[in-house]
Formats: C-alpha cells, sequence, structure tokens
C-alpha cells in the first residue's frame, strides 16, 4: 500500500540545503532512458549531516560525490527517497539513472504521449525523472542537453533559450537549453518529437524579439492559428494592464494528447492537451475557442504570477492559481463581454466550487493538510481563489490593486513565497487602512460558502438593511467566524431609475446599514457584479422588477435564474405556474441586448444548481419540474423562440465575432428550448442544423438535441458524426459526451458499449474524462436507483486507479454529494466506495477521496 501519511500545512521546514545549479542530460531511446543529473549544492543548515533527496521508482545506476564514484553504503535508495550519507558544505553531486517513459501511464515525470516524449512535474513529478530537492522553495539554474535519435526526434526542446545543437554519430543529435532564470523544479520540462510547428514573433514593450513557437503532431498546424493570436493578445495585455514584459528569447507551446489536466507553465516551454491548443471552426465550438484563449493567457500570465514568483510550499497553491485564474478571467472579459464572462465565470463557481464546499471534500483555499497535493488542483483554490482576489480588487480599487502588485513583483521576483507576503503588498498600499486584512485573511483559511440573511424595512424616508452572516462550520465541524467582504448594493426607485450605488463592507455576524433622505421603499439590488462568493437569502424577491429595470447586469442574469429556480421548486410541490414568471421569461426574450448575454438570460436552472438547494436530494422530481418547466415555456413562447431561430440562425456563417458568436448561442438557446416539445417541427429544424451548419457549435447542439428526442434522427447524425470525425479524437470526445449524457434510455450499456470502441482509450485523460467523466454527471442515470449507474462508476475507479492514479481520484470526487442524498442512494453509493476502498494498493490520491466521503 503507498503511503497514506498526512502532510501539514504547520510542519513546514527550510531545507537545510540549497542547488546552485543543475545540469540535466538526457539520452532517449526507444524502451529506456538514461538521465544524468550533475547538481552543484551547498549546505545551509551546518547541522545536516547526510542529504536526503525525493525520488520515485527510479532505477540508480551511478552516484558521484565530488567527481568521486561512491560505493552504495555511502547511499541508500528508498521507495520516496535517496540519500547520501555525510556529504562536505559544498560538492557536486552527480547521479545516473534510468526510466521508463514508455510504461509511465501516470502521465507524471517524463511519459509518452504517442510518438511525443514529454513531462508533467507539478506538483511532484520531477522525482520521478531524477533524484532531486523536489519542493517548489528550491530554485535553481537548469541547463538541459537532450540526446536523441535526428529522424524520429528531430525537435528537442528544453526550458530558457537554445544554447547550441548538433549532430552526433549514429544519426543521434543533441541540443542544449539554458533557463537563466533560477526556478523551482516542478517548472523543468522536456520535448522530443518528430512535431509539425508554426511560428511567429513579438516585440515586447521595451524593443525585445520573442521567437513564438506552437508546436503539434504534424498535419495540425493549420489548427495553431487561433492559439498564437491568443498568447500575443496575452502578451499585450500582461504590458499594459501589468507592466510584465516576456523575459526570455524563445516561447515554445507544444499540444499533446494526453494530458491530466489542461495545460503547464513550464518556463519558457509550456505543455498544453491539444484540447486547449487545437480549433478550427469545422472541429471546435465558439466554447472551445474562449477555452484556448483563456487557457493560452492564463499559462502565460503564470510566468509572473508563479515562476517568477512562485510558491514557498504546496499549500500556497493558491498564491499563483487564485492570483493567475483572477487574471484570465479579467484578460477574457477585456477581449470579449465583461458581462459575459461575469456570468460564465459565476456559474462555474457555483457548479463546481460551491457543490465541493458543502462536500465532505471541502478546503479553505489554503488547505491545511493533504494526503496527495494532486487532489488540490481544486475549483475552492483555483476558482474561489480568484474570487478572494476580485474581493481585494474590489476593496482597493483599480489602481489602488495595481500599485500593489507592482510592490509584489518588485519586493519578491525571482522568490518563492507565501499568500501572507502577497496580502502585505495589498496592505502597503492601503495608506487609509480601509481593508482589514486580519478579518479578510479568513478567506485563506476557513472553508464553506457563507450565507447572508437579508432583511431590509423602510421608515420616515429611511431605508435599513439588516444582514446576517450564517457561516457553515469547518468540515470537522469546528466553528468558523464571520468573513469580511465587499457587497456592492443599488437602490432602485420604483420608476425603474437608478437612486444609488455603494459598496457595504460586511463584516460582523449581524449588521445593519441606513440609507436616509429616500422618498419610498426601494428596490434593492444585491451583491452586484457577483461582489462577494456567498449565498444571498432573502425574505421577498422582486425578481420581475430587477430584470426589467436592474442595470446590473449580474443582478438582471441572477434575478431570472433565482425566479426560474423558485418557479421550479413550486412546480416540485405540483403548484401552477406562476404567471409572472412567464411574464417575465416574455419580457427577456423581447430584450434588445448582447446576444450572448440574453442567451444566458434565458437558460434555466441546472439539475446541479436546483439539487444543491434541496436539503435532502431526490433527482427524480427535480428532473420532472425542470422538464416541465421546459415544456410551458416552450409551448407558451413557440412562435416567439420559432422567430428567434430564424431570425438568427445563420448556417453558412463560420466567424468568430462577438455577432456571430452571439447569434448562434441565442439561436441554440431557442433550439434547445423548443425542443422540449419533441414535435416533428424541432425534429427537422435539427437535423437541417445538422447537416447545412459549417460550424461545430451548431452541429453539436442539433446532435445533441436529437439524440435526447429521437432515436430515428438521432441515430442517423451520431453514425454521420462518427464516420465523419472518427480521426479525430479530440472531435470524438464530443461524441463520448453526447451519448454519456443523454437522457434518453439505455444510456448506461451504450456507454459501457463505447468503451470497446477503436477509438477509445482509457489511457487518454479526455476520453476517460467525456465517456466515464460525463456519464458521472448525467445526475438522471449516474444516481439510478437500481445503483447500477455507481456499480459502473465504481468499477472504473478501481481499474482506472492502477493506470493513472490522478485520472481516478477525479472520477471519485464525482460522489462526494453523497452526504446530501436519500438514504436509498447513500446506501448503494456506501456498498461501492467500501469496496473501492478496500482494493489492494489503491493509490493514496483515490484514498483520500473516498475516505473523505466515507467519513
Ligand atoms: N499549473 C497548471 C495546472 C496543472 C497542475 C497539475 C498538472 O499535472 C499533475 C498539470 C497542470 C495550471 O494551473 O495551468
Ligand atoms: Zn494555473
Amino acid at each position: 500500500m503507498s503511503d497514506m501519511s498526512v502532510i501539514c500545512l504547520k510542519d513546514y521546514k527550510k531545507c537545510g540545503f540549497e542547488v546552485e545549479s543543475c545540469e540535466l542530460y538526457f539520452e532517449l531511446f526507444e524502451e529506456f532512458v538514461i538521465v544524468t543529473n550533475t547538481m552543484e549544492i551547498n549546505k545551509l543548515d551546518a547541522q545536516e549531516k547526510h542529504i536526503k533527496l525525493d525520488s520515485q521508482e527510479l532505477e540508480l545506476l551511478e552516484v558521484y560525490l565530488n567527481d568521486l564514484k561512491l560505493n552504495d553504503t555511502r547511499y541508500d535508495i528508498q521507495e520516496e527517497s535517496f540519500t547520501v550519507y555525510n556529504v562536505p558544505n559544498s560538492f557536486s553531486l552527480k547521479i545516473k539513472n534510468k526510466l521508463y517513459p514508455q510504461n509511465n501511464t501516470e502521465l507524471e515525470g517524463l511519459y509518452k504521449s504517442g510518438s511525443i516524449f514529454c513531462t508533467q512535474n507539478e506538483p511532484e513529478g520531477f522525482r520521478r525523472i531524477t533524484p532531486y530537492l523536489d519542493r517548489p522553495d528550491i530554485m535553481s539554474v537548469f541547463t538541459t542537453t537532450i540526446v536523441a535519435d535526428k529522424e524520429r526526434y528531430p525537435v528537442l526542446l528544453g526550458n530558457g533559450n537554445k544554447q547550441s545543437s548538433h549532430d552526433l554519430a549514429d544519426g543521434r543529435h543533441e541540443v542544449t537549453w539554458f533557463d537563466p532564470h533560477p526556478k523551482p523544479s516542478y517548472l523543468f520540462a522536456i520535448v522530443a518529437g518528430d512535431l509539425g510547428v508554426i511560428s511567429d514573433e513579438f516585440i515586447t514593450a521595451s524593443q525585445t524579439k520573442v521567437e513564438l513557437n506552437i508546436y503539434c503532431d504534424k498535419g495540425a498546424e493549420s489548427k495553431c492559428f487561433f492559439a498564437m493570436k491568443s498568447l500575443k493578445d496575452a502578451m499585450i495585455w500582461d504590458e499594459q494592464k501589468y507592466g510584465r514584459e516576456y523575459d526570455l528569447d524563445v516561447y515554445n507551446i507544444v499540444a499533446v494528447d494526453s494530458f491530466n489536466m489542461g495545460a503547464m507553465e513550464n518556463k519558457g516551454l509550456n505543455i498544453f492537451n491539444s484540447h486547449y491548443v487545437l480549433a478550427d471552426e469545422d472541429k471546435a465550438t465558439d466554447a472551445d475557442f474562449m477555452g484556448i484563449q483563456s487557457v493560452i493567457a492564463h499559462e502565460y500570465f503564470h510566468n509572473w504570477t508563479g515562476n517568477r514568483i512562485t510558491c514557498c510550499d504546496w499549500f500556497e497553491l493558491t498564491l499563483k492559481e487564485g492570483l493567475t485564474v483572477f487574471r484570465d478571467q479579467c484578460f477574457s472579459a477585456d477581449l470579449n463581454s465583461q458581462e459575459v464572462q461575469r456570468i460564465e465565470d459565476v456559474k462555474g463557481l457555483r457548479e463546481r466550487q460551491f457543490v465541493e464546499d458543502a462536500s465532505p471534500m471541502a478546503h479553505p483555499i489554503q488547505p491545511d493538510s493533504y494526503i496527495s497535493i494532486n487532489n488540490f488542483y481544486t475549483s475552492t483554490v483555483y476558482e474561489k481563489g480568484a474570487e478572494v482576489i476580485r474581493m481585494l480588487h474590489t476593496l482597493l480599487g483599480e489602481s489602488r490593486f495595481r500599485e500593489a502588485m507592482d510592490l509584489y513583483f518588485k519586493t519578491f521576483d525571482g522568490r518563492a513565497v507565501r499568500t501572507g507576503d502577497f496580502l502585505w503588498a495589498m496592505s502597503e498600499v492601503d495608506k487609509e487602512k480601509r481593508v482589514d486584512f486580519t478579518q479578510f485573511k479568513r478567506w485563506y483559511h476557513q472553508s464553506g460558502t457563507p450565507i447572508l440573511e437579508v432583511k431590509d424595512s423602510f421608515c420616515d424616508g429611511v431605508y435599513t438593511l439588516d444582514l446576517k452572516q450564517v457561516v457553515p462550520n469547518k468540515v470537522d465541524e469546528i466553528k468558523q467566524e464571520p468573513f469580511y467582504f465587499p457587497l456592492k448594493v443599488g437602490l432602485i426607485g420604483s420608476d425603474g431609475k437608478e437612486i444609488k450605488e455603494e459598496m457595504l463592507v460586511v463584516s460582523k455576524e449581524e449588521e445593519s446599514f441606513v440609507f436616509e433622505g429616500l422618498e419610498a421603499k426601494p428596490y434593492l439590488s444585491i451583491n452586484r457584479g457577483f461582489s462577494a462568493p456567498i449565498i444571498i437569502k432573502q425574505e421577498k424577491n422582486e425578481y420581475a422588477f430587477l430584470m426589467k429595470h436592474d442595470k446590473d447586469s449580474f443582478v438582471k442574469y441572477e434575478s431570472a435564474q433565482s425566479f426560474a429556480l423558485e418557479t421550479t421548486e413550486k412546480l416540485m410541490e405540483s403548484a401552477e405556474l406562476d404567471a409572472e414568471f412567464l411574464n417575465s421569461f416574455g419580457y427577456v426574450l423581447d430584450l434588445d441586448v448582447e446576444l450572448s448575454y440574453k442567451a444566458l438570460l434565458l437558460e434555466l436552472p441546472s439539475i446541479s444548481s436546483l439539487m444543491q438547494r434541496q436539503k435532502v436530494v431526490d433527482f427524480t422530481p427535480i428532473y420532472k419540474a425542470k422538464e416541465r418547466l421546459e415544456r410551458e415555456i416552450a409551448t407558451e413562447f413557440k412562435e416567439k423562440l420559432l422567430d428567434i431561430y430564424r431570425l438568427h440562425h445563420k448556417p453558412k456563417n463560420k466567424e468568430l465575432d462577438t455577432v456571430s458568436v452571439g447569434e448562434r448561442a441565442l439561436k441554440n438557446r431557442a433550439l434547445r428550448l423548443l425542443s422540449s416539445l419533441e414535435s416533428r417541427e424541432v425534429i427537422d429544424l435539427a437535423y437541417k442544423q445538422y447537416q447545412e451548419s459549417l460550424t461545430m457549435t451548431d452541429r453539436v447542439v442539433a446532435l445533441d438535441v436529437l439524440e435526447n428526442i429521437t432515436s430515428h434522427e438521432g441515430g442517423l447524425a451520431l453514425d454521420d458524426f462518427y464516420e465523419r470525425y472518427k480521426d479525430d479524437t479530440l472531435v470524438m470526445n464530443k461524441y463520448f459526451s453526447i451519448i454519456a449524457a443523454s437522457q434518453r434510455e439505455g444510456v448506461l450499456l451504450r456507454v459501457i458499449a463505447s468503451q470497446d470502441d477503436e477509438v477509445y482509450d482509457k489511457r487518454v485523460p479526455n476520453l476517460v474524462r467525456s465517456l466515464v467523466g460525463v456519464f458521472a454527471k448525467n445526475y438522471k442515470y449516474f444516481h439510478a436507483a437500481d445503483g447500477s449507474g455507481y456499480a459502473f462508476v465504481a468499477d472504473k475507479i478501481i481499474e482506472i486507479d492502477k493506470i493513472n492514479a490522478q485520472m481516478a481520484s477525479g472520477l471519485a470526487s464525482a460522489f462526494k454529494i453523497y452526504n446530501r442524498l436519500n438514504q436509498n442512494n447513500k446506501n448503494l453509493i456506501k456498498k461501492e466506495l467500501e469496496c473501492v476502498i478496500s482494493t489492494h494498493s489503491l493509490s493514496k490520491n483515490t484514498y483520500e477521496i473516498i475516505s473523505k466521503i466515507l467519513k
């Protein structure tokens, strides 16, 4: 069994050594790789006699200390460490070891994605390459030489700038890269392959030329142009918005098919899941393009927030991730639509982070312990982390925030620091001491989503807001303290005119705010722009009014969502459909606003958001009510929806400008709403759209609509889709997802059968996520009353855990809503998870998730 020990934040100890430089020599062969690692090391703590390096599953060949070969009495290799005894104050340590990247299915360390050698070292992959002080506070200067067969691997890439290259005997060649910027080992990377490339250049603000390359499988070059444009947009944005320039001669990006996550910010050599690089209108949806733009930017922004200034230990992960997500969200908002971006970000936060925060897996953005750090690349650390930064931005204001960021970069450049250091920079610029940073810090150490109960009253021209914060207990039932946050509110007159907007600062468990000199009781617009990541509970809601009159685009959306949520909940108790809701929906249908925004206003609440509001979750009534609401809306507004569809359906338009994207979003929203009628007319519309549209956006929506309403046309379209795209794995992910998310009967059997499809490969994370991962989010069938969905996913966890533990623990987290479910579903899950956790040699990743759920 793996080591299940718990690592704690409080146990951090500075390392007794530093690595001044690290020279790596990689000899790549088809069956194995030889790594020679030469480090110049200094002792910082005279008490340290022996040096203990991290090392995982390594085959040691030779060890030299100051050029003297050591015999095996001078060192010791264990499963997870390598120790050299009695080392002097300064020494050179050379270690030669052997690896088998071809057999590496965990996709950590050095591995093969198809025929490409590549690496993934964050957080602890480097120890699978060579023994090292594999912790982020050990920063060193790396030189990398790669030697390989020139015909098979003409492209050899490393971090930093290329220093030299030359041909060797036997058709081999070698390339040396030097990275002048000291960095932790998690940012180290190499790539070797026979790759296609597109190249460009960027001139920085200080007139330095940077070579830009995007590498991919040969033949896919034409799908890299959008990524290249996004990279250049990100480079300009970071210069203009934060004064940050790029700092090497070259910026390389490599797209690979087998990758555990989205992408990785290795210094000067980003490695990407090909999903976030490759796109053209025929094969990628508008959402895919947006994803590429934001992930390319995210990795680029890490060059300053992550690489130049990194984390002291992994408990500080949000220091780089929360901040970088905030930066990429602002970038996407600046380039596209502020209002749509904010809503999409909040939607994502609620679907993923709020659910996590209400589960046994809840943790603060700065966790205090972990078994496997791989499990903490979570929505909480990333997305809630970004919300915390956003609150600081709101509290300080744009220019003060920028001043604080400048100070942060100036003070900590080249160092591994803590969130406390970041907050210090923020507090330094707050000359007037407007922000209570001591209390604000609770966001870093407390978990759970606070609920704000709101009551209001009006008397003699004075409007009073009474607020009460309900802060959930920690997972272990320890009580938590009230949070400190900005709450943007607006007051609106009954004529619909804005009276005032104010940013309140909420800090107490209970407090009141008064607004004087008002003629009548105003309408309240609360948490504008979602200024704090909280849940608002109001006694009386004025949704219809706010949907009409609020100038805040977020609250307008929020009101439409909340109105629909409450209406659906009433339908669960089989009440009549609220006529005022229908009126408001009709009002939005006629609104003349930006089209993508309108599509969001017309979106009905997800199953997840309905589920989150139930005390004891039973999915059947949720589904029934949602389906009924959709049908009633489609019946009532059929003609209007058809008009919208006809007006905006432009099958030959494949442009990516705001209007074209908006038209597709809106008319596809209309089509989806109409699909609940399951009529011949709608089937014909969808089938025609499937056949005639030039974009993947239109094709997948049509395919999904057909799949869910008719086996005949659905089957025809699905077969056609398969034939058209079976050679393109990225597109086949969509095919598997449509099957796995289907609401039609017999889904589980189809998912099981899909595993035998020649395109499917359980070693490729994207495919596993598309089939098994999407099935585990198909609430109707994953939570089937006979337990079949749970049994299937549990089996897959056991099977995939042996291949790729990170993938398996990702799947396991689908069970995190366990404690919210009704007794029948709980019993079924318990049985399955007990079986998984008792599996022989289960990984610590999966063990950690399941043990938390079962606790
Ligand atoms: N730092 C990357 C995320 C990442 C984390 C872990 C990985 O493999 C185990 C891969 C990527 C980012 O934030 O983009
Ligand atoms: Zn990141």
